[in-house]
């Protein structure tokens, strides 16, 4: 029987390394070639909640540490519905950010451990496919913008990495992000089109 569903395809990798840039591509190029597909990013900003977290990550509102981590965890949280909906009516989702970010990012504060970070996350929709953006830090501190936003310091990020190493899953594909924007697309591409054939139908959940 051919298959119903969308594959969950989510972005991560340190701040500045493409990721939104990537997602995109990826959305476009499903669409080329027929398949819908949506583009979620998290945070998403445009909630109540995601405004919250726009300014705390803005630097505006000071905020308890284990409240931000569980403020990001309830942005994926108000999604769940529209993205499991569009998944089961055969949309392919491209996610730019998702749980792992969530738990790198509070484990490199050092004020939580993984299971305290990841307990949250805990029913949402695992991804098929995880593409992780590797780069060395050195290189985005010259991208566009790097440092306008709280986390973004170089030593902050290095541990962000290292945090990412370990939570890396057999479903992760690491991919070179010091290349050109178009490289980068085309082995994105093959990395889908290699796993959409093998796409079991039941969705897994986190954790
Ligand atoms: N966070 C997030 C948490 O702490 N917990 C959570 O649960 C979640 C979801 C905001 C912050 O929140 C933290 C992580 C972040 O610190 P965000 O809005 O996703 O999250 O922030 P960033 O990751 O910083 O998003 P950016 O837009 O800055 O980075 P992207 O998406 O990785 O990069 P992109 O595509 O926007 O590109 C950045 C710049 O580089 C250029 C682009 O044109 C752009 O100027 N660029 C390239 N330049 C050269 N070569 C290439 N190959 C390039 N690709 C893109
Ligand atoms: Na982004």
């Amino acid at each position: 029987m051919a298959l119903k569903r969308g594959m969950l395809i989510v972005f991560e990798g340190n701040d500045r390394v493409g990721k939104s840039t990537q997602a995109k591509k990826l959305v476009e190029w499903f669409k080329t070639n027929g398949k819908l597909a949506q583009f979620v990013q998290f945070p998403d900003r445009s909630t109540p909640i995601g405004s919250l977290i726009n300014q705390y990550l803005k630097g505006e509102q000071k905020m308890h540490d284990n409240s931000i981590h569980l403020l990001f965890t309830a942005n994926r949280w108000e999604k769940f519905d529209e993205m499991n909906a569009a998944l089961r009516s055969g949309q392919m989702v491209i996610v730019d950010r998702y749980s792992y970010s969530g738990v790198a990012y509070t484990v490199s504060k050092g004020i939580a451990d993984y299971e305290w970070c990841r307990g949250p996350e805990k029913g949402l929709l695992k991804p098929d496919c995880v593409i992780f953006l590797s780069s060395d830090i050195k290189m985005l501190q010259n991208r566009g913008d790097f440092g306008k936003e709280v986390y973004e310091t170089s030593e902050f990020q290095s541990s962000v990495r290292d945090v990412y190493m370990k939570l890396m899953e057999p479903n992760w594909n690491v991919i070179d992000a010091n290349r050109n924007i178009e490289e980068i697309h085309q082995d994105i591409v093959k990395v889908v089109e290699d796993k959409l054939p093998n796409l079991q139908q039941e969705i897994l959940k986190l954790w």
